[in-house]
């Protein structure tokens, strides 16, 4: 039984947060067939919008997600005043959100999950969870006390108030770090230096860029700051009642992290502000259990002591997810950020620096591209069209593939992938009052940026697995599966970041419990792809994306500064592919 896809695209449509599901995978027995007294395990994901939680059972014959449940942010804690999960503020560069809200969405969920799920929670054997990355917490010296003395007669966030030293936490939206990131660079002898030691350029959303930015504007608060937590080590402290460590997944994407050895870069630290290294969550590998959950979990909400596991970043979680547990496959996820990500045996980086590495969470590698401008600006087109999601869809399937040489740059905010400092819509041959036009040309955009920018991948793609909300929507997929030439794939489990999350969680207590379980039996019976939704390439379509690839680029490098107007190129398209 399947209840709760989102039926359009993202974030998922009114409604579709707050439901929850039980899903049966296909070629295996079920609770039905088997009484279960099997393990269960919780996965999270806190992304931009809000949290999901899944458990699933698992460790025995059943494999099987048995609830499932999402809460917005603005919708459920519109105490906090967020749009979309950001903070209103001044700056369009900076992008902020509450620490004391994602405590509160997660002692809420933790809630549900005790009243409402049905399960037996005694069952439960471990914990773990994804969080959107590069987004930081700062507390002072006295948290340690706090999250070690929970009072599970108060609710949790409140316990937490007096122990921030920066009440608002940069999230990845932040485009605030020019300078910072200019400064890192230079110390570190240039970007494809920086690039080589950390897997990433200093890139403006990155932890380190931040922290440094925070050290400058506010080195009292700075110097008061004991601990600097990623968004995913500071939720599970939460759980474990003590400072949980990082791993090389979610380390990555602070600019800080030597890539190849798995430690904190002293040349990057040092580039960044002055004591870091203290002030840094431990580096442990992704499947360390941080310990049991705190008391104040099993008081308060009737938990049992499980094993709290390493939390992740939402891309290396959704890695797992996705089923991709080997190099050769890669997974788009349509959701706030559009990415497109797949396992890598070394740590390769992209030469033109856009693309970024990161530990994936089997000890390997994984290479991402990611583009700030997905279901923000689909939900901006859709809006200035007057369309609803059927009518997006309508449009993509009344206007031809290549859209007659007209191009959008879906900028609406600074783009990370390419790397567009200014906001701005561009639109080459598009008429601005043509509805279908601006639909089809923004997804076109989106996936010719992502084909485009992860070629230093070099991943030969046959299939790409397809997840987020936007992955609901069989037009867009058409667009995706035809700029790539490749199928795409859909995930019985559409939120893969939330449940590799909960594989993590399995993997990591097997292991601790001495019955390691390779990963290709992780994930198998939760991650098949479902083969009659699977979305083909229209064959007549690939000349028409090799082509456009091209003069796509040349837009973007004149948007960009760096090439003529493409004019010429986008009539010679027309001429060809006119429609
Ligand atoms: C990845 C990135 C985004 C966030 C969104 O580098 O910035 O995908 O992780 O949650």
């Amino acid at each position: 039984m399947r209840t709760c896809a989102p039926v359009a695209e993202d974030p998922l449509p009114p409604g579709a947060w707050a439901r929850s599901a039980r899903h049966r995978l296909a070629g295996r027995p079920t609770s039905g067939d088997v009484p279960s007294p099997m393990a269960l395990y919780l996965g999270f994901d806190l992304g931009t919008q809000g949290l999901t939680a899944i458990v699933i059972e698992a460790g025995g014959p059943v494999r099987e997600v048995v609830f499932q449940r999402s809460l917005s942010f603005d919708e459920t804690f519109p105490q906090y005043g967020t749009v979309n999960g950001v903070l209103p503020g001044d700056d369009p560069l900076v992008a902020t959100s509450s620490p004391l809200l994602w405590a509160e969405a997660l002692e809420t969920m933790m809630g549900l999950v005790a009243r409402e799920s049905g399960l037996d929670l005694s069952r439960l054997r471990a914990i773990s969870g994804s969080a959107q990355q590069h987004g930081s917490v700062y507390l002072a010296a006295s948290a340690t006390a706090a999250l070690a003395g929970l009072d599970a007669a108060r609710p949790l966030a409140p316990q937490l108030a007096g122990h921030l030293t920066r009440a608002r936490s940069p999230i990845w939206m932040d485009a605030s770090t020019g300078a910072q990131c200019a400064a890192i660079t230079r110390a570190l002898g240039g970007e494809s230096a920086g690039a080589r030691l950390t897997g990433s350029r200093a890139a403006l959303r990155f932890t380190g860029p931040q922290i440094r930015k925070f050290f400058e504007q506010d080195p009292a608060a700075y110097a008061r700051t004991d601990r600097i937590h990623l968004v995913s080590s500071y939720l599970a402290s939460l759980l474990a009642g003590a400072h949980a460590p990082t791993e090389p997944g979610d380390g990555a994407g602070m600019n800080l992290m030597d890539l190849a050895r798995r430690e904190w870069a002293p040349a990057a630290l040092e580039a960044t502000a002055p004591g870091l290294v203290a002030k840094l969550p431990a580096l442990r590998e992704p499947w360390a259990v941080v310990g049991p959950l705190a008391p104040y979990w099993v008081r308060r909400h009737g938990f049992p002591p499980a094993k709290v596991v390493a939390w992740s970043g939402d891309n290396p979680c959704s890695l797992v997810g996705a089923g991709l547990v080997a190099e050769g496959a890669i997974a788009i996820s349509l959701g706030t950020s559009d990415t497109l990500f797949g396992p890598m045996r070394e740590p390769r980086t992209d030469p033109a620096r856009d693309g970024h590495a990161f530990g994936s969470p089997d000890g390997g590698y994984m290479g991402l591209v990611c583009c700030r401008n997905g279901s923000l600006a689909r939900e901006r087109v859709r809006d200035a069209y007057g369309l609803d999601w059927a009518g997006f869809s309508e449009s993509l399937r009344s206007t031809p593939a290549g859209n007659r040489g007209a191009v959008m740059l879906p900028w609406f905010e600074p783009e990370i992938t390419p790397r567009a400092l200014s906001a701005g819509v561009r639109r080459y041959a598009l008429d601005p009052a043509d509805g279908p036009a601006n639909v089809r040309a923004l997804v076109e955009a989106q996936m010719l940026a992502l084909a485009l920018h992860s070629a230093w991948m070099s991943v030969e793609v046959r299939t790409i697995r397809a997840t987020g909300g936007a992955a609901a929507n069989n037009a867009i997929l058409q667009v995706t599966a035809d700029v790539f030439g490749a199928e795409v794939q859909r995930l019985p489990v559409g939120n893969s970041a939330c449940l590799g999350s909960a594989l993590r969680a399995w993997h990591a207590d097997a292991l601790a419990e001495g019955r390691p379980v390779p990963w290709d039996e992780v994930v198998a019976g939760f991650t098949e792809p479902e083969a009659a939704r699977t979305v083909r390439p229209i064959p007549a379509h690939a000349g028409v994306y090799a082509e456009l690839r091209g003069a796509y680029a040349a837009c973007e490098a004149h948007a960009l500064g760096h090439g003529p107007h493409p004019a010429s190129r986008l009539a010679a398209f027309r001429e060809r592919f006119g429609g």
